[in-house]
């Protein structure tokens, strides 16, 4: 039996590499995995330095906007699982520059399911085991109050441009399934953390902040409050959610772990031993959303999912992670890789 094929899009980023991690180390050469990525400042194959040996892992250096880079990957791979991380991924570069956000996260998304349905339709229908995995975000349906949660059902409400990409992109994932009956799911998740994030995210941004004794930007009066989940517990969603969950579904995915931004701050300075008085309040993000939280009771009943590192133990160990590999973070915030990339990679092709 020819063994399951991933293409994940993305891959070089932090979700992504978390995820293929997680799947070479659970499935070992038992799958394939393609890595498409077209390496943007987000993009780091140090990311998978661990894994980038193994004769069951490829990186392809591609744009997902480019319809023939894309086509040519399906027709020369049976891809059994589009896995669909790629994207611009941070709200406030969405806030200086929404076009770039519309490309990749819309159009870039439309063209991942051209080639997916060109690839897997049949006569009749579509070939079976297929699945697009459509990697999305709580922040699609908005802002809550002081109560309540978001379900599956809640109404999409994005307001950041980032957002709205995101609940474009959906749309979109959830429009070929009801025109075309193609096969897909998406995940709602919420704020993830953990090794790999890019510095610019809240996370490693203090940690990097805090280690340097610079101050530490907190936006507005800090009350925004976020639902943290660990990233390792986030593949293992989007691993159940490829393979069994049910499509045409929307799954939220959350940790129950909710926490305003100053209390998180908090913590990681009073772990590292620094001093309150980094902390320094400035002008608000445009549009801040004020608090996510997440119902995910749909995938704990259908799916058996729940999430497995409380924040305690996650948090200690991503400390610990971003410690231990000061030269990551230097060189992630230094953005020394893009020019070895450049050297590498300039204007290849896959
Ligand atoms: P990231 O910014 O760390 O990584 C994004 C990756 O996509 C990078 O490797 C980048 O090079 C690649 N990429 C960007 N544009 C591309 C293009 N045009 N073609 C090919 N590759 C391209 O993002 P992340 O935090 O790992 O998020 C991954 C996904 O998960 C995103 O879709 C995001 O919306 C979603 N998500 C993130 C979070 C979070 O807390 N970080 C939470 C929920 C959902
Ligand atoms: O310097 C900062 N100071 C600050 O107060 C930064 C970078 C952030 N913040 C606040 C803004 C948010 O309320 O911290 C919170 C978290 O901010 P980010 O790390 O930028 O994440 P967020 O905007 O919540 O979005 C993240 O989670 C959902 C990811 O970037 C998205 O890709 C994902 O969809």
């Amino acid at each position: 039996m020819n063994k399951p094929t991933f293409l994940t899009t993305g891959g070089a980023g932090f979700i992504g590499s978390n995820f293929i991690r997680f799947m070479l180390s659970n499935y070992k050469d038992s799958i394939k995995v393609i890595n498409l990525d077209s390496l943007t400042y987000a993009g780091n194959l140090e990311n998978l330095s661990e894994i980038d040996h193994l004769p069951n892992y490829r990186f392809i250096k591609a744009d997902i906007c480019d319809e023939q880079a894309v086509d040519y990957i399906f027709l020369n791979n049976d891809i059994d699982f589009c896995v669909h991380f790629a994207a611009e991924s941070h709200v406030d570069r969405s806030i200086k520059d929404p076009s770039v956000f519309v490309k990749t996260n819309v159009l870039g998304t439309v063209n991942l399911l051209n080639a997916a349905k060109k690839h897997w339709q049949t006569g009749t229908g579509f070939k079976s085991g297929k699945k697009f995995v459509q990697v999305s975000t709580d922040e699609v349906y908005g802002s809550l109050g002081a109560e309540g949660y978001f379900t599956e059902k809640t109404p999409l409400a994005p307001h950041s441009p980032y957002s709205a990409s995101k609940a474009s992109a959906d749309m979109l994932v959830q429009s070929y399934f009801d025109t075309y009956g193609f096969p897909m799911n998406i995940t709602r998740c919420s704020n993830n953390y953990g090794p790999f994030q890019f510095p610019e995210k809240l996370i490693p941004l203090v940690i990097n902040n805090a280690r340097a004794g610079k101050p530490l930007p907190v936006y507005g009066d800090g009350k925004n409050v976020r639902d943290w989940l660990y990233v390792e517990d986030h593949a293992r969603a989007i691993d159940l959610v490829a393979r069994k969950g049910t499509p045409g579904e929307v799954y939220n995915v959350g940790g129950h772990n909710e926490l305003q931004n100053i209390e998180i701050v908090k913590i990681i300075l009073d772990s590292l031993g620094s001093s309150h008085d980094l902390i320094t309040y400035v002008e608000d993000r445009l549009g801040h959303d004020r608090r996510y939280a997440i119902d995910a009771s749909k995938i704990k009943s259908e799916l058996g999912w729940e999430p497995e590192t409380s924040f305690g133990v996650g948090i200690k160990r991503t400390i610990e992670w971003y410690l231990k590999n000061n030269g990551w973070l230097k060189n992630a915030a230094s953005g020394d890789y893009l020019k070895y990339y450049e050297r590498m990679y300039g204007g290849t092709n896959p």
